[in-house]
């Protein structure tokens, strides 16, 4: 499968985000020259129908499909491999255990506990037969905890030494209001700057990615030079919003 083998490959990847629900915006997407396109069910507007649907638009436009799972949803982790998402993103993992209990839904035995299933998976990924796709998965498909509280940084490296974990995802709104003690949102604080840094080296340094939520497209580039692997360029809504304004523009001269 493509996200694993570009990641080893320490690519840079950008993602769309998905939170309308429709699978053939999915598509375009997909179609639009994003590396991946990201399907969130935690805060966008997604069902289960329209984000497997979504899955195969994706994965028929040659792009890999993630999904963001709602919090503690880890029924829905597994059954996302199942129809053939590569990798899951869980929001709100604050301790090990709620680490713990992701992986091993993500993860076939002995890693974890992830039950047998990848009906429209083996269709999507063609290149596997039934039995190598169960030896490939645990390899394959990827397991993401996103860090988004100070609770949650506080155990990063125990996190990070989960092997049914492959990266982190810094949720930075989320993240600024634990921050701030609840203060307010504000994803781009200067001061929360040195712990992105140190974020992407520590996942780095465990042998594994980190991934990160660009509010601002334009600091994309500054998180990739911090290390940072996947990096999602706002949203969905936010993309159409700009586009239409960019052509109206245009259009009124
Ligand atoms: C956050 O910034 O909190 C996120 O969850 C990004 O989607
Ligand atoms: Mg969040």
């Amino acid at each position: 499968m493509k996200l694993a083998r570009r990641l080893r490959d320490d690519d840079i990847l950008m993602t769309a985000w998905s939170g309308i629900p429709s699978p053939e915006l999915c598509g375009i997407l997909a179609g639009s020259g994003y590396d991946m396109v990201t399907v969130d069910m935690q805060h966008g507007a997604h069902a289960e129908a329209s984000a497997f649907t979504a899955a195969l638009q994706i994965s028929h436009a040659g792009c890999p499909a993630a999904l963001r799972i709602p919090v503690g949803r880890n029924d829905l982790a597994s059954r996302a491999l199942d129809v053939g998402f590569e990798a899951v993103i869980a929001p709100m993992i604050n301790t090990v255990a709620d680490a713990q209990a992701f992986a091993d839904a993500m993860k076939y035995p002995p890693m974890g506990e992830r039950s047998w299933g990848p009906g429209q998976a083996l269709q999507l990924h063609k290149e596997h037969t039934p039995a190598s796709y169960f030896a490939a998965a645990n390899g394959e498909t990827l397991a993401i905890a996103m860090i988004e509280t100070r609770t949650a940084l506080a155990a990063l490296d125990d996190i990070l030494a989960i092997g049914g974990i492959d990266g982190v995802f810094v949720g930075p709104s989320d993240l600024s209001i634990s921050w701030s003690g609840g203060e307010g949102v504000e994803p781009d604080r200067d001061d929360m700057r040195q712990t992105l840094v140190d974020v992407a080296a520590k996942a780095r340094g465990a042998g594994k990615f980190a991934a990160i939520f660009a509010v601002n497209p334009a600091r994309s580039q500054e998180f990739a030079s911090m290390g940072y692997r996947i990096i999602a360029v706002n949203t969905d809504t936010a993309t159409v919003k700009a586009g239409a304004k960019a052509f109206l523009d245009m259009a009124r001269g």
